[in-house]
């Protein structure tokens, strides 16, 4: 992150005038840290007054208190101290505010801590909530950096810094699947392969439709036929962009309504690179990956699926190993019926879930994410794992997709 500062330093008064307090960073470094050199203030008023604005300046310890009325001529009453305020920019998706978390603790020369209780910013359209910036993305878009200012609310101290942005987000794919008929120069079916996981499952090309209404669904349906084990044969539907769009990096965002039932589940997912031919340990995901988010009816939960060492695509179904624990989280809010957002950020270092614009899950890939093309799945799969499979003969399900988007960042291809 590139950082720029200029640092005010202002004493509640003009009686104190701050005559040196500017630094900049080298612009190249990585590091959010914002360090802020208070070097010199310096008193050209009488005493009395200083002595008057010292006592206000309860919480800054740093600012000397031992000024007597005797004193007249100008007289060093500054401090020098290295300070550092911390943000992180802890949302970067397109279509929701940007979130930057400022770190409000920072301390003065004497170790004292200063809690900067009050930021503002001019640009509008910029939100401050505590210590919380929510900056648009069109801002981001129009501007490489807004200026923050941090209050003391007791000193008076305040403090002028930047929050400068990694790079423009630019839409790259987008399909709200209006009209009749899939746009096939975006996707395919799946192809009709077998989808058993204990139960007779199989895809079909009639069950992922465009329903007229602005939506693609993808439909769990109960045929009525058994197989040759006497087992119910599902059907379900799927498409794929394998081909036709494939991108590395970037933003994907789906608007989905999920299905209500249980042993079946839909998910949006992203297959890239080479997945068919499981990849040593060590290589992590650098070389293919599958980036998952499938919803679970059964147990109210998204899983945050992040397969590296291979997969059967044929078979449709990934290797055991996942990246990091804790991949699945409980969202009652998910199956409420309602439509909601899913996104997958990936960057050249890791891979971020979202729901409904809110982090939902992050796993970095050591030796750093993968670096080949995807392509976008959207799937409904049946398995003995997600529950009972209820559906009768002639019944169905179906999760609607609003649209998919996809997104890249300019920063993201800077090395
Ligand atoms: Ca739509």
């Amino acid at each position: 992150m590139k950082i720029k500062v200029y640092l005010c330093v202002l004493l509640c008064s003009s009686l104190l005038l701050c005559a040196t307090a500017c630094s900049k960073n080298p612009t190249d470094e990585a590091s959010s840290i914002v360090e802020l050199v208070y070097e010199e203030v310096v008193h050209t008023e009488s005493s009395e007054n200083i002595q008057s604005e010292t006592e206000n300046l309860v919480s800054d310890n740093s600012v000397q208190s031992n000024l007597t009325s005797s004193i007249k001529s100008e007289t060093e009453v500054g401090f020098k101290a290295i300070n550092s305020i911390d943000y992180v920019c802890s949302r970067d998706i397109p279509g929701f505010e940007a979130v930057y978390t400022i770190e409000r603790l920072i301390t003065d020369s004497q170790e004292n801590i200063i809690y900067f209780s009050e930021f503002t910013c001019d640009t509008a359209g910029v939100r401050i909530e505590k210590n919380k910036i929510y900056v648009p993305n069109d801002i981001r878009n129009s501007t490489n950096q807004i200026l923050i200012t941090a209050r003391h609310k007791d000193s008076g101290i305040s403090e002028v810094f930047d929050i400068t942005f990694d790079g423009d987000w630019e839409m790259t794919f987008e399909d709200d699947f209006n009209g009749t008929e899939i746009n096939t120069s975006n996707w395919e079916h799946y192809p009709e392969w077998p989808i058993e996981k204990g139960y007779a499952g199989r895809f079909s090309n009639d069950l992922s439709f465009l329903d007229g209404n602005g939506n693609l669904v993808s439909r769990a349906y109960c045929s009525g036929e058994t197989d040759a084990d006497g087992r119910q044969k599902y059907y379900a539907g799927g498409v794929r962009s394998k081909g036709l769009f494939e991108s590395t990096y970037g933003y994907y965002e789906v608007r989905v309504r999920p299905h209500q039932i249980t042993g079946g589940w839909g998910s949006f997912w992203i297959v890239a690179g080479d997945m068919e031919k499981p990849v040593a340990y060590d290589n992590l995901s650098l070389n293919g990956v599958a980036l998952c988010l499938e919803m679970y009816k059964k147990y109210n939960y998204i899983n945050h699926g992040c397969a590296w060492d291979g997969m059967d695509t044929e078979k449709y179904v990934s290797a055991s190993s996942r990246l990091g624990p804790n991949t699945s989280k409980v969202t009652d809010k998910l199956f409420d019926g309602n439509f909601h957002t899913l996104g997958i950020r990936w960057t050249t270092e890791e891979y971020i879930y979202y729901i409904d614009g809110t982090e939902s899950y992050r796993v970095s890939a050591v030796g750093g994410a993968c670096n080949q093309p995807g392509y976008l799945n959207i799937t409904t799969e049946f398995s003995t794992f997600a529950g009972e499979l209820l559906l009768k003969t002639g019944e169905y399900s179906d999760m609607l997709v609003d649209y998919v988007r996809v997104y890249q960042n300019s920063a993201d291809y800077v090395y």
